[in-house]
């Protein structure tokens, strides 16, 4: 006869360890995977920043994105009135993008595994930077040249409220809560979903003060 302690071996149990969070099919939140790493990747995006500040961007309507970006890896994300692409140089400085340090590739890689996406080789790191009242409307990512591979979200800083969609804009979203440390996989069936951020409330993270930083890895060439 199976005991109360039976259940800590159901099958759901096993599919679900404590701070994995499925969303999707094929989409995750590993909550608190970053933090461990919060020593490494603090100096590193310093050095990043140093190089390619944040700026932000104006979409090809015209309108200016409330969140400010910058990006490392072999190429960068870049919005202007021509549209929406990848770049290997930064049009700030006309230089290449900083490199992709090593342990933000790591966390990155290790990240994807345990989301079941083994073999992600990011050459893109775009960095967000949100300050109360900014967001991100919905959108999909698709300026990537292909979509077998996943895209990895980490959030620092101050929380947010994440809307994760379905394939079309209107779909209904679930309305998903980030915090410091929590790293969000997605990809496979799910690698298109129309998704955005909630505008940020004002805050001071201990850490990160009054921002919220996202960095979203991706294989774009
Ligand atoms: C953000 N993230 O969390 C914006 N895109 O600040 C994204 O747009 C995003 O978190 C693709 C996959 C994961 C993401
Ligand atoms: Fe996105």
């Amino acid at each position: 006869m199976p005991g109360p302690t039976a259940d800590l071996f159901a099958d759901d149990a096993l599919q679900q360890p404590a701070g994995r969070e499925q969303i999707g099919d094929e989409s995750y939140v590993l909550r608190g995977y970053a933090l461990p790493w919060i020593d490494r990747l603090l100096p590193a995006l310093r050095g990043i920043l140093a190089q390619s500040p944040f700026r932000q961007m104006v979409t090809p309507g015209g309108f200016t994105m409330s969140a400010a970006l910058s990006s490392c890896g072999a190429l960068g994300w870049t919005s202007a009135h021509h549209g929406y692409r990848y770049t290997s140089l930064d049009p700030r400085s006309q230089q290449p993008w900083p490199a992709m340090p090593d342990e933000l590739r790591e966390l990155a890689v290790l990240a994807a595994a345990d989301a079941g996406f083994i073999d992600f080789n990011p050459d893109a790191c775009l960095i967000n930077r949100y300050v109360a009242g900014a967001k991100m409307s919905l959108h999909q990512d698709k300026n990537e040249r292909r979509f077998d591979a996943p895209v990895v979200s980490v959030s620092l800083g101050l929380p947010a409220i994440f809307l994760f969609g379905g394939h079309e804009r209107s779909d209904k979203t679930q309305k998903i809560s980030l915090f410091h440390g929590d790293v969000v996989v997605w990809g496979g069936v799910d690698r298109l979903r129309f998704h955005g951020v909630m505008p940020i409330k004002e805050g001071l993270h201990p850490i990160m003060g009054p921002q919220r930083i996202n960095l979203t890895f991706r294989t774009a060439g």
